[in-house]
């Protein structure tokens, strides 16, 4: 499989995350808008995060170490995600992309005997993407051998896709200009600081999979298993999909 770019969604750029299953409509309508302009021939795979809906659904459930064993409570994340997943699909197909879902709680797995470990089968993204669809996973509740569920973040689906398709580019977009250091944004940040600057930052409390943090997290492993660049940066600011579909560098943060 070869993309030219996997572009991450994140929670708190299409939704408001603060409340409870509010989708920002008129950001996901903006950039379906960019994706229905400057998507054709070039090889995207999208991913987006849980916000106002997956967290909200998990956070009820999940436990110290990270699982949730309440069956409903992994009904109910599994749902609020597909809720998400289908404002975007209705945006995007409203606007003649072919956006489609592969749901990760289908394709990923937890696998455990001495230590959990992530399985999967990236063969449906392979196929959409051969078939001239805009795949697209949002993060998810995957089920373990264990008998419980655990969030699995789209961050982690994002780094996965982006070294599974050697992508040119991992992008991550967030609600703000990229990382900031005294409320500015970096330029770039060399990958042999990112372990200091992950040490700094704090999770937002209101994400179970750790925010800016985690995805800083993401960033490393991809850099240090052989990814070549990622980039955070803001999608809600009108122009930075479109930009980044046609190859163009964009307002954020470039970490290499
Ligand atoms: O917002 C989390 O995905 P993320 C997905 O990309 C759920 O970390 C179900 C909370």
């Amino acid at each position: 499989m070869k993309a030219d770019l996997v572009i991450k969604l994140g929670g708190s750029a299409i939704t408001q995350k603060d409340t409870p299953y509010a989708p920002k409509l008129d950001v996901i309508d903006r950039i379906a808008e960019e994706f229905a302009h400057s998507w054709k021939g070039v090889r995207v795979l999208l991913v987006h995060g849980g916000g106002s809906f997956g967290h909200r659904a998990a956070m009820k459930y999940i436990d110290g170490s990270g699982r949730l064993k309440d069956p409903r409570g992994i009904a109910e994340t599994r749902h609020a995600m597909h809720r998400l997943t289908s404002l975007l699909a209705e945006s995007f197909l409203g606007k003649g992309v072919p956006f489609f879902a592969v749901d990760p709680s289908a394709c990923f797995f937890e696998e455990s005997d001495m230590e959990p470990r992530l399985g999967y089968s990236l063969k449906p993204v392979e196929l959409a993407l051969s078939a001239g669809l805009l795949p697209s996973l949002g993060g998810d509740v995957v089920l373990s051998s264990q008998g419980h569920g655990r969030i699995l973040s789209g961050d982690t689906i994002a780094r996965i896709l982006a070294l599974a398709s050697s992508a040119g580019l991992l992008a991550f977009g967030t609600d703000v200009d990229g990382y900031l250091e005294d409320g500015k944004p970096l330029r770039r940040i060399d990958r042999g600081k990112l372990k200091e600057i992950i040490a700094s930052t704090k999770a937002r409390a209101n994400d179970v999979t750790g925010g800016m943090a985690g995805k800083l997290g993401e960033v490393g492993e991809y850099l240090s298993s052989g990814g070549n660049r990622a980039l955070i940066f803001n999608a809600t600011r009108p122009g930075a999909i479109a930009s980044l579909l046609r190859g163009e560098e964009v307002e954020g943060t470039y970490i290499d």
